[in-house]
């Protein structure tokens, strides 16, 4: 079972698209077992986006993601990590595949609407950074065994 950490980022709360995007991880199958609405603050983002410190784009991303409140939220299943960032679509939403929320929503990749981790390991860090002390749910739904084989 692996763990993804996914943010609604500022844009698409300002768009009211928080439900519209959680509701694909969601009927994916993946298992909610942590959310959160936060503001992030300059350190927090410089924690989360480390890799990109220094980088000609990394002022701009600061700027963006404090910019309004976030959710935050962790789904858990087999292959969450790969299955979340599909839904996703790629990081520039002109090149993202159709159906994908990058794609559906988005046009420019400072404006992309969502997070997604991009490993097992980042996953790790990146919920230790917005639910750091916080104990995510652990429980099973019903429908798990149609889910999960
Ligand atoms: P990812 O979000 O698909 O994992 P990363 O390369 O990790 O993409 O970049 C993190 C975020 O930084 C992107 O989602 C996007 O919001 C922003 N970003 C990445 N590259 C650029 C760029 O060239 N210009 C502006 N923003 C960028
Ligand atoms: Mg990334």
């Amino acid at each position: 079972m692996e763990r993804t950490l996914i943010l609604v980022k500022p844009d698409a709360m300002q768009r009211g698209l928080a439900g519209e995007i959680l509701a694909r991880f969601e009927r994916r199958g993946l298992r909610m077992v942590g959310l959160r609405l936060l503001k992030v603050d300059r350190n927090m983002a410089k924690r989360h986006y480390a890799e990109h410190v220094g980088k000609p784009f990394f002022e701009g991303l600061v700027a963006y993601i404090t910019s309004a409140p976030i959710v935050a939220a962790v789904f858990e299943g087999t292959n969450a990590v790969a299955a979340a960032r599909q839904l996703m679509g790629s990081t520039r939403p002109t090149e993202a595949a159709p159906g994908t929320i990058r794609a559906d929503f988005g046009l420019e990749v400072g404006r992309n609407l969502v997070h997604g981790s991009d490993s097992v390991a980042s996953a790790k860090r990146e919920i230790d950074i917005f639910f750091e002390g916080q104990r995510l749910a652990s429980w099973k739904r019903d429908v798990d065994p149609w889910i999960f084989e």
